[in-house]
């Protein structure tokens, strides 16, 4: 019996740290969260804790496979490694000799984030830029903050996430930590007991709004106004930093304009919120020092989410607060690890310019005519037909039949279904990787704790046997994955690493970021951006409305599907007891809107637009209020009656900066449906309400 060091290479900020313990005869048998790790503390989630039984699990992929049916039918025989990769080496390379590297596009989602494996090292990049493939753009989850972030602060990153413990206030803004990130909450609650007060700012009253000491539900995609709205408050009482101001930032004249012609009342009116309420927690912000404002990706996931997370990082500059641990604005973390990426990605390696697809727009960009067209579809670590807006377009597009498509995966999915050829894919337990966490200030190295069942491949590897079946030469295709992560790393840090597991990154603790200054063009915080002017943007952080704010009579209720507190993403809604904890796809709606509809808890609904329907279970709660419905992400077709899930209804579209999605700026009509007492989906549906956010 002994013990790996791992960590968990999901698409969270929390990047645990975890401990596998393996029998003699090698096989895994116990995972747990690491007791040293200071963010881990020993606990991993509702999600990971059974992670080694989804390992496991009988609907695992095993064995490449072909496809034997119609597309999205799902019937599909076993082949061979050989005969697999001579098929698709084939295929990439007829499609790159008749249309050009471009018509093959990589589509690589958020399965894992690891540095050697997943998205952050862009895994398989050095193939496809030798190849000439389009690029991807991974506009699916943070990018619009990010770059809204960045225009003011010159990163995202912001606080050291450890340093809310300081905190006097803590905004929680569009953020649902006990869900989608809980690790946060023990330093929370170290503020709390200091005498910090915790306000949630979110349309629905999350789990974490509930525990919060006070809770504002802004109408979705308001952000901007009620955060004008309170600097107005601000700057009306003269509690601006006036110091901080003159020595740290540009533009703070037009930026006051702006601000002064914004009362609260007309946030008031735009966000729906009492005036009062605003004044009160302006007021608040106004004499606490320090303010923490936790921001993740929930509120950018607007037609103005770039805009609005500008203005939350714009805040603490007017109050002078990214100056004290426990002040300033939490976004993401990402990108204070900064390993050697340019050696890892290899851009060096692309002959010539190539286009970037943007992979949010999947549907639009498979079914119109481009030059070249897109002919190879290589997906992995994705889900979109679960997990991309717009489902029906993107059916229609992974319909097409001219289209070869590879899904390298871990289980049955809805896209994989619609593979030409199937690649199975080891687990985190089965391959070494490097991961950060994008809420913490840590660096993990990933051992593997068990050999891989069946005949998966880590993903390096499938893309080290594709290069050689396409007899590519360039050595760098070639490196193993203990090079990639030394490469990442350096020798002295791997090694390290390989003995503790983990790491702090190299800042001090607290660490308080832009003592010295901000990564900004100027030096300095910027209000006025020259480069947000140059990009085409308001060079001032401003109000975008949500798309259909008063426009769509026929679809008008708000509809938000944030994090499920029992998937990530679509990650284990293919898991017995995690479907049955989460119970099937649901809306929640205020009485009032359920009254005029003749709803009832327990109906089964559909839920519309001119886009597409899904079928939910409804239940009537105050935990929405009027205008505004409430589901989760995550479900699997196939599971689901209807065979849709809320993505059907969302449109492809960008929101203001940097191409990212609109998942949350959505509208919809709900109906009630008839479903026979004996349909077996309905009793899915029916499975008693659990508190599931
Ligand atoms: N359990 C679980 N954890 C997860 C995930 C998961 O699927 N399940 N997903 C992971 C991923 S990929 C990500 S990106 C993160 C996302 O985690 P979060 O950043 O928390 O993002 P969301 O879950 O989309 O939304 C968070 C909250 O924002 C609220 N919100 C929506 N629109 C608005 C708005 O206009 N204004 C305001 N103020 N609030 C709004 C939602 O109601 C929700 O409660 O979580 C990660 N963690
Ligand atoms: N309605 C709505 N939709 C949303 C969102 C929302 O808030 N609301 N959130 C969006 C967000 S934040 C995100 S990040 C996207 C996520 O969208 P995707 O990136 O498509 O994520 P998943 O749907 O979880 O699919 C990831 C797949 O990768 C597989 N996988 C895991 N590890 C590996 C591996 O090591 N190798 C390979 N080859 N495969 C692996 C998993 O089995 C899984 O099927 O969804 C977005 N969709
Ligand atoms: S999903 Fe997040 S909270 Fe759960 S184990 Fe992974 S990193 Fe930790
Ligand atoms: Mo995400």
């Amino acid at each position: 019996m002994h013990e790996v060091l791992g960590a968990c290479p999901l698409d969270c900020p929390d990047g645990c740290s975890w401990v596998v313990t393996v029998d003699d005869d090698g096989e895994a048998i116990n995972l747990k969260g690491n007791r040293a790790h200071p963010f881990t503390a020993g606990a991993l989630c509702a999600k990971v804790n059974g992670y080694l039984e989804h390992t496991k699990a009988p609907d695992r992929l095993l064995y490449p496979l072909k496809r034997v049916g119609a597309k999205g039918e799902g019937r599909f025989e076993r082949i061979s490694w050989d005969e697999a990769l001579t098929t698709i080496a084939a295929k990439l390379q007829y499609v790159k000799d008749t249309y050009g590297g471009e018509a093959i596009w990589p589509f690589q989602g958020t399965g894992t984030l690891g540095y050697v494996q997943g998205l952050e090292g862009r895994a398989g990049q050095r193939l496809w830029n030798v190849l000439g493939a389009s690029r991807h753009d991974m506009t699916a989850c943070s990018v619009a903050g990010r770059q809204g972030a960045t225009y003011v602060t010159g990163t995202a990153a912001g606080m050291d996430p450890e340093t809310f413990a300081e905190s006097k206030l803590i905004l929680l803004w569009g953020t649902n930590t006990l869900t989608s990130g809980h690790h946060l909450w023990k330093f929370i609650l170290k503020a709390r007991k200091r005498g910090a007060h915790i306000v949630a700012i979110d349309p629905i009253r999350t789990r974490t709004a509930a525990q919060a000491d006070e809770h504002l539900a802004p109408l979705p995609g308001t952000d901007a106004a009620l955060a004008l709205g309170l600097l107005n408050v601000i700057v009306s009482m003269g509690a601006e930093d006036r110091d901080y101001l003159d020595s740290n930032t540009v533009g703070w004249p037009e930026f006051k304009e702006r601000i002064l012609a914004f009362p609260p009342s007309k946030a008031a009116e735009i966000t729906g919120i009492d005036e009062a309420t605003i004044v009160a927690l302006g007021e608040r912000i106004a004499t606490t020092r320090p303010t923490g404002i936790r921001c993740t990706m929930g509120m950018q996931r607007h037609a103005g989410g770039g805009n609005a997370m500008r203005l939350l990082y714009a805040l603490p500059g007017v109050t002078g607060d990214w100056q004290y641990p426990g002040g300033g604005a939490s976004y993401s973390t990402s990108g204070r690890f900064m390993p050697d990426l340019v050696s890892t990605y290899r851009d060096d390696l692309l002959q010539q310019p190539v286009r970037t697809l943007s992979m949010t727009q999947l549907g639009h960009t498979l079914l119109r005519a481009d030059d070249p067209p897109v002919k190879a579809l290589v997906i992995y670590g994705a889900n979109p037909m679960s997990s991309n807006p717009d489902q029906h377009r993107v059916r229609e597009g992974l319909q097409r039949e001219d289209l070869f498509t590879v899904v390298i995966e871990q289980f049955p999915t809805d896209t994989v279904d619609y593979a030409d050829i199937v690649l199975p894919a080891t687990m985190q337990t089965e391959h070494l990787d490097v991961n950060d966490g994008y809420g913490h200030m840590y660096i993990h190295l990933n051992r593997p704790a068990t050999a891989p069942p069946g005949e998966c491949l880590s993903g390096t590897e499938t893309f080290r046997r594709l290069a050689k079946a396409m007899g590519l030469e360039e050595p760098s295709l070639y490196d193993d994955d203990e090079t990639l992560a030394r490469t990442l790393l350096g020798d002295a840090d791997f090694e390290r690493l390989y003995e503790t597991g983990w790491m702090r990154l190299d800042y001090q603790t607290p660490y308080v970021p832009f003592t010295e200054g901000f990564p900004t063009p100027s030096g300095k915080l910027e209000f006025y951006s020259e480069s947000a002017r140059d990009a085409g943007h308001d060079p001032l952080p401003g109000y975008v409305a949500p798309v259909r704010a008063e426009t769509d009579d026929a679809h008008p209720l708000a509809l938000i599907a944030p994090a499920s507190h029992w998937f990530l993403n679509s990650m284990f809604a293919n898991k017995p007891d995690l479907m049955k904890k989460a119970g099937g796809p649901r809306i929640e709606l205020h009485p009032d809107d359920a009254r005029a509809r003749g709803l009832q808890t327990g109906d089964t609904a559909t839920v519309f637009n001119a886009r597409g329907s899904f079928e939910a279970a409804v239940e009537i709660s105050d935990r929405v209020r009027p205008g505004v419905i409430a589901s989760t992400k995550g479900y699997w077709l196939k599971h689901i009656r209807g065979g849709a899930n809320v993505n059907a209804t969302v449109e492809e579209r960008d929101a203001d900066m940097a191409g990212g999605a609109i998942f949350h700026d959505n509208r919809v009509e709900v109906e009630r449906v008839r479903v026979a007492d004996d349909d077996p989906g309905r009793l899915g549906q029916a499975e008693p309400v659990v508190a599931s956010r």
